[in-house]
């Protein structure tokens, strides 16, 4: 099926520093990957994919692609490895990135943080940490002057609560605090971080006489209830959805932070500055979870459970194509001011087996959205390249690229050649 896609949509591919460029020496979780038992196999990072060292390569691979777009973060730990050292080395290496993207007239869709921090900023807190805004600020008007002034498009935090929830309230990444109490305080935090560096790059841009688009990278799930008549699941599924889906661009739309489950977590506060701070609606879309509610360390929570019967990636996640539609109608319903970027969408898949069918279901998918005048600009498929895939380690692949981590030498699975051709098919006529 080849349905019309808008002029100019971007269709490309994304990664994260840490995940693929490898010795990401100076960040938080360079250290905590060295404690046995944090990844899998007890994995590290070490030296990734060595997309540091080898972005010609991958810049090849992305030509070979045909894409126009390149999501990618820049790390910060790398950039100020220690607090107020700026290294020109990183720097200009970011820039040469930048330089290469644009000369191969592939837009560079640029992350200021995913997911890793520096040490020093680890150290003294993260978000919660004292001048928490002015340091981040600081780092991100630095990417825009030094690296980014000829970029439009800016994420600046990737999926925030699953970083959040991962590192406050489930321990399971640095520097694994448990429980919802531990939340606010850093949810508080980032958001006036975003803020700050929302504004700041905006007056940057303007006084350069440039426009650019900046918002967060969301991580959208759909809940519905495990027993679909079953009132308590229902309950259950509802207060997940708007917890873990909106309470963010709920905020950064009214200024509001409002997150309540019961019985865990009760947070009501305003945020001044914080309203009309995304420009569009940066989507990760994967999954959906069955939801019900059970007991864990004797009280009652919710209990996420992948049993739909329908067949799952490696990682155990539902292939759920209809939940993609339902999260774009759901976005375009609650935000109709903004425009959806699909920042991610991918499938963890070693044998290739599924990953051709995934991308063309979701396209398809994209494209009933885009005829249902869903304002969507872009798809980028999740990733370029297998990848450190956090405390799963490597064995997840979620690549259109296969990498052989033995000599770290690229090979483009046949998933990579149907969506080349998909994009050809998709691309507007000249
Ligand atoms: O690898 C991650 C990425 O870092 C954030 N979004 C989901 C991907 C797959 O789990």
């Amino acid at each position: 099926m080849t349905r019309e896609f808008p002029k100019g949509f971007l269709w490309g591919t994304a990664t994260a520093a840490h995940q693929v460029e490898g010795n990401n020496i100076h960040s938080d979780w360079w250290e905590w990957e060295k404690i046995p038992g944090k990844i899998k196999k007890n994995e590290r990072s070490g030296i990734a994919c060595d997309h540091w060292g080898r972005f010609e390569v991958d810049l090849s691979l992305m030509r070979e692609l045909g894409v126009n777009a390149y999501r990618f973060s820049i790390e910060w730990a790398k950039i100020e490895p220690r607090e107020g050292e700026m290294n020109d080395e990183a720097i200009r290496h970011y820039q040469n990135v930048v330089r290469l993207l644009l000369g191969a007239g592939i837009e560079p869709l640029i992350t200021l943080h995913h997911f890793t921090s520096p040490r020093w900023w680890a150290e003294r807190g993260l978000w919660a940490a004292p001048g928490a805004a002015t340091a981040f600020c600081g780092y991100a008007k630095l990417v825009y002057r030094e690296i980014a002034a000829e970029c439009t498009r800016f994420t600046t935090v990737n999926e925030p609560l699953v970083h959040l929830g991962g590192a406050y309230v489930l321990g399971l990444t640095p520097p694994e605090k448990k429980g919802f109490l531990n939340l606010k305080a850093p949810l508080v935090g980032m958001l006036e971080c975003h803020r700050d560096a929302y504004w700041a790059l905006h007056a940057d841009a303007a006084e350069r006489g440039r426009k650019i688009d900046i918002g967060m990278a969301h991580h959208v799930r759909v809940f519905d209830p495990k027993r679909r008549w079953n009132p308590v699941d229902i309950l259950t599924a509802g207060a997940l959805d708007r917890a873990f889906n909106w309470t963010l661009p709920d905020a950064l739309e009214t200024g509001k932070l409002r997150m309540k489950i019961p019985g865990l977590v009760n947070i009501d506060l305003e945020i001044p500055g914080l309203a009309r701070t995304q420009d569009s609606f940066g989507l990760n879309y994967y999954s959906r979870d069955l939801v019900t509610l059970g007991f864990k360390d004797g009280r009652l929570e919710p209990v996420l459970s992948p049993k739909s019967g329908r067949p799952t990636n490696d990682l155990g996640w539902e292939l759920y194509p209809e939940g993609f539609l339902r999260s774009l109608r759901r976005v375009h319903e609650r935000y109709p001011r903004l425009s959806v970027l699909v920042t991610e969408n991918g499938i963890a898949d070693h044998a290739d087996r599924n990953r051709s069918e995934f991308i063309r279901e979701h396209v398809d998918t994209l494209s009933a959205a885009v005829s249902e005048g869903i304002p969507v600009t872009g798809y980028l498929y999740w990733s370029l390249l297998d990848n450190f895939e956090w405390i799963e380690g490597f064995d997840p692949r979620f690549g259109l690229v296969e990498m052989d981590y033995r000599d770290l030498s690229r090979k483009p699975r046949p998933s990579f050649y149907k969506y080349r051709d998909l994009i050809r098919a998709h691309a507007p006529s000249p």
